[in-house]
Order: C-alpha cells, then sequence, then structure tokens
C-alpha cells in the first residue's frame, strides 16, 4: 500500500516577477484553494526597539503585555494593559466571514546576522498566497504588495507558521471562520517573550464563554471579569443550573 503525503513544492527563483516576489506552490490534491478576494488587509510590520538596552520585538510598535483577564474566557471582552513605551494589549477584531489578508514585512535588518522569525497563528490556517524580498529599508506596505506581485490563488501552500526572513514580506490570507481568541506570534519562545505577538479577535459575538458557575468559582470574587448574564449567545448552561 501506498501512502500519499502531502508535497510542498518549493520553487525559488524560477518565478521572480518586477516586485521581487517569489512563488510557493503546493500540492492541491490536499489543499482548498483560497478565496479569490480579500474583504480586509491587515499590516503588521514587524521591528526590533529597545529602552535603555532592554531589547524588545514589536508589532506596528507594540511590544506585547499580557491581558489582566485570560482572553479566550471572556466572550470577546478584554481589559487592556498600556504601559506606555509601546506596550500594550495588541488585539485586533475580526468579524466573522471576513476573508483576511495578514501582510507582514519584516524592518528588522541586521548586518551579518539572519534572524529568521517563524510567525505562527493559533486557531487557523492561512494561504501564503504572495512573497518577497524587500531593498533594505524599504517599506513597501500591504497595497503595494497585493496590486503589484503575482498572487498565487491557484495551489499556494495551507500552513499556520511562516518563516520570515529580514527585508521579506508575504501575504498570509486566511477565512476568519473560526471564532476564538487567536493568539499571532514569533515561534521563538525568547522572541514571544520580548513582546512579538499579538491577538485576532475573531467573531466575538460568536465566541463560546464560560457558564456562570465558572465567574462564582474560579473567578477570584469577580476580580478578574464580572458576569454577564444578559447575553445567552454561546452560554452553555451549568450543571448545577435550572433553565
Ligand atoms: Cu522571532
Amino acid at each position: 500500500m501506498t501512502t500519499r503525503r502531502r508535497r510542498l513544492k518549493l520553487i525559488l527563483g524560477s518565478h521572480v516577477d518586477d516586485n521581487n516576489t517569489f512563488v510557493l506552490k503546493a500540492d492541491l490534491a490536499h489543499e482548498d484553494q483560497p478565496p479569490a478576494r480579500a474583504t480586509r488587509g491587515i499590516t503588521m510590520v514587524l521591528r526590533e526597539s529597545f529602552t535603555g538596552s532592554d531589547g524588545y520585538w514589536n508589532w506596528n510598535n507594540h511590544t506585547y503585555e499580557y491581558s489582566t483577564a485570560p482572553l479566550s474566557l471572556t466572550d470577546g471582552a478584554f481589559d487592556t494593559v498600556n504601559m506606555g513605551n509601546g506596550k500594550k494589549t495588541y488585539v485586533i477584531n475580526v468579524t466573522y466571514g471576513e476573508v483576511v489578508d495578514i501582510y507582514i514585512e519584516n524592518h528588522h535588518f541586521v548586518d551579518g546576522a539572519e534572524e529568521c522569525h517563524p510567525i505562527h497563528f493559533h486557531g487557523n490556517t492561512f494561504w501564503v498566497i504572495a512573497q518577497g524580498k524587500m531593498e533594505q529599508g524599504q517599506k513597501q506596505r500591504y497595497e503595494h504588495a497585493v496590486n503589484g506581485s503575482h498572487l498565487n490563488l491557484d495551489d499556494p501552500p495551507l500552513k499556520d507558521t511562516y518563516p520570515l526572513s529580514p527585508n521579506y514580506w508575504a501575504i498570509l490570507r486566511f477565512r476568519a471562520d473560526n471564532p476564538g481568541m487567536w493568539n499571532f506570534h514569533c515561534h521563538y519562545f525568547f522572541h514571544n517573550m520580548m513582546g512579538l505577538q499579538m491577538v485576532f479577535n475573531v467573531a466575538p459575538d460568536r465566541q463560546m464563554r464560560p457558564p456562570d458557575a465558572w465567574f462564582d468559582t474560579f473567578n477570584m470574587g469577580n476580580t478578574l471579569c464580572e458576569s454577564d448574564t444578559s447575553d445567552p449567545i454561546g452560554d452553555a448552561p451549568a450543571p448545577n443550573e435550572s433553565r
């Protein structure tokens, strides 16, 4: 018996166009095609910053700071923390059904040191529909990338992690059909802890929330979150509740 395995055909250099785009191809026998158009483009610029001798990683100049409430347990609500110097609980809301292009661009240019960031998305997969290289110091942005590049909408790889090198950019297209608070971060643990993460809050109106008993039992006297019984969406009754 032969076992078919998912294959990734990597073609580098042979399809370079005017925008320095490299085409990644996947085996279509195992993977769906992406939606032909995005309804929204979100630009995420990766940089490094320093406070004194302390180094931080940023998405769009924000170093991630943990929220005071567990994001995945609060029905899309969260306490945002802003400690200054770009530190914040960086959350972007996404409506159910949107087709989102996450455009990532790495502005962290290092001389003589290649530091590649494995960017990982929880709860979702994305199609890598375009990627390319910039000149050092160049700023491109999503509109230029999506309009000026060859987009592979026929057989792009469907992944949950993309290796983002200095001077490179990529367009990661995903369909927002999985409600949840989903972390988008560098998978190097020390980069993650140095702030290179953020959260896509997908379809907050469809997210499940803990039963009321959770708020009573595990919420340390409502110090984490307030119980709100006015909205029954996704609210499963606790075993000892009568309804
Ligand atoms: Cu990293």
